[in-house]
């Protein structure tokens, strides 16, 4: 019997203490599992393993080169059977969710089925499943989802009878709200309409079982970060013959035949697309995710994830000034990823309040999701809270407190928008012993470009608290 206060498997980093503006120490709560989640001790401890035996791939006669080529081949087989491939299915390694979906963007057809090589999405996706259809042979049509998920349905319905689609792209659940579609309902409407279907998975997979052979979905992508296996992989798997003539999604070694001064003969997939030498460790790593999640008994996952996402909602609704944002009113089984707002504060400064006073990590801003926060009416972003495996219903009390507690006092330090962001003024906080870091956040978004990494203040610039 599963004891739900206690995390569904262990996850590397779930004692690690980290520094509070007062000088106190605190377990960190890693609440943001949507963004990045924590590995898997399992995962780590396949890394440490298979790391003596490393060498080149799919290139060398040594035999260090052979074990790690047959740990490669034989992580694609684990990572394509945990979404339930089909025999003539592929399953390419690529780096994360957005690598996959422009990669099939590539391989869309031109339109010999006399759709154009167009695709349809709904306004709800993350840029990753809306950005990378607009290089698609045929463009990409994005349509607004409606208020509820029979609506959105019949929109979809609706579109699919104007014009052919090659492809309807959709999310297996939304990284701001959790929820979805029907996946076998969204599918036997496309199919119908003669479009194929690609899932992405980033959220769907860490938290729920899936497979493409029971859905019928034609193609799945998501992400080893979000899967509990952060070492750089991810995957796109689904039915060959587009993935075999596409185009190669990187030119170079690995992925020919045959190569001439004016010619090349490309291979096919999963090769055709994994030119350079692969990443091992990454794949292995995935895949080992992939055969801890399955390895839970059935249920175990979603009884885990339904119990905090519950503590959760009715904790944060229970709180006067806070808001739940929801896509649709009727969506069923959403994952554990939620998304909030405080009436009249500044998202980034919850979130920094929550994160230097609490420990508790979350995301905010807009989420990669601009057209749904739009038509949601929440321009200035939002707030997520977003749980996992690893997850405990400790951590999550510890953020219904602290937002009591931003209701109830207000906060007790001073902060400031650096770079676009809310930060601490004079943050006292050391970095980590060992880190080799010698600033904090505002450093690192300077670095990057500051808004572009933090969210959507561009009006906070030099306010201060
Ligand atoms: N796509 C990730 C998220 O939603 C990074 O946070």
């Amino acid at each position: 019997m599963n004891d739900f206060a206690q995390p569904c498997l262990p996850v590397v980093g779930s004692q690690t203490l980290v520094p509070l503006v007062d000088g106190r120490q605190v377990p960190y709560a890693n609440l943001d599992c949507a963004a990045s989640a924590p590995a898997l001790q399992v995962v780590a401890d396949r890394v440490n393993q298979v790391l003596p035996l490393y060498a080149s791939v799919h290139r060398g006669a040594g035999y260090l080169s052979q074990v790690s080529t047959a740990l490669y081949e034989e992580s694609r087989q684990a990572i394509g059977r945990f979404v339930g491939s089909r025999t003539d299915d592929v399953t390419i390694i690529t780096r994360n969710t957005t690598d996959s979906l422009n990669l099939l963007a590539g391989c869309i057809p031109a339109g010999p089925e006399g759709n154009g090589g167009k695709v349809l999405v709904l306004d709800v996706e993350h840029h990753a499943n809306l950005l990378p259809w607009r290089n698609a042979p045929g463009g990409v049509t994005v349509v607004h989802g409606g208020e509820s998920v029979r609506e959105t349905l019949e929109i979809l319905k609706a579109e699919l009878a104007v014009e052919p689609f090659a492809l309807l792209a959709f999310t297996g659940a939304s990284n701001v709200t959790g929820e979805a579609l029907p996946i076998d309902q969204v599918v036997a409407l496309a199919h119908e309409a003669g479009a194929r279907v690609v899932i992405d998975g980033a959220q769907l997979i860490p938290h729920r079982r899936f497979s493409l052979e029971e859905s019928g979905v034609d193609y799945v992508a998501f992400s080893g970060h979000k899967t509990y296996a952060p070492f750089g992989a991810g995957a796109l798997v689904g039915t060959r013959d587009w993935l075999d003539s596409g185009q190669p999604y990187l030119a170079g070694g690995g992925a020919v035949r045959q190569v001439g001064l004016d010619e090349v003969v490309w291979t096919d997939a999963p090769a055709r697309h994994e030119a350079g030498s692969p990443n091992v460790i990454g794949a292995v790593a995935l895949a080992s995710a992939c055969e801890a999640l399955a390895s839970l008994p059935q249920g175990a996952l979603e009884a885990h994830e339904q119990l905090l996402r519950e503590r959760l909602v009715s904790g944060l609704e229970a709180i006067e000034d806070v808001r739940v944002v929801k896509a649709w009113a009727d969506a069923e089984n959403p994952v554990g990823v939620v998304t909030f707002a405080v009436k009249n504060c500044d998202p980034g400064l919850v979130a920094a309040y929550l994160s230097a006073e609490h420990g508790i990590g979350v995301r905010d801003g807009r989420f990669c999701a601009h057209p749904l926060l739009h038509r949601l009416g929440f321009d200035a972003g939002a707030i997520r809270a977003s749980v996992g495996v690893g997850t405990t219903i400790a951590e999550v009390d510890r953020l219904i407190f602290a937002l009591k507690l931003w209701v109830e006092e207000g906060v007790h330090t001073n902060y400031e928008v650096v770079d676009g962001c809310w930060a601490v003024r004079n943050d006292p906080r050391p970095t980590p012993e060992g880190s080799g870091l010698h600033g904090l956040i505002a450093t690192a978004a300077a670095a990057i470009g500051g808004l572009a990494a933090c969210g959507p203040a561009p009006s906070l610039q030099g306010a201060t608290l």
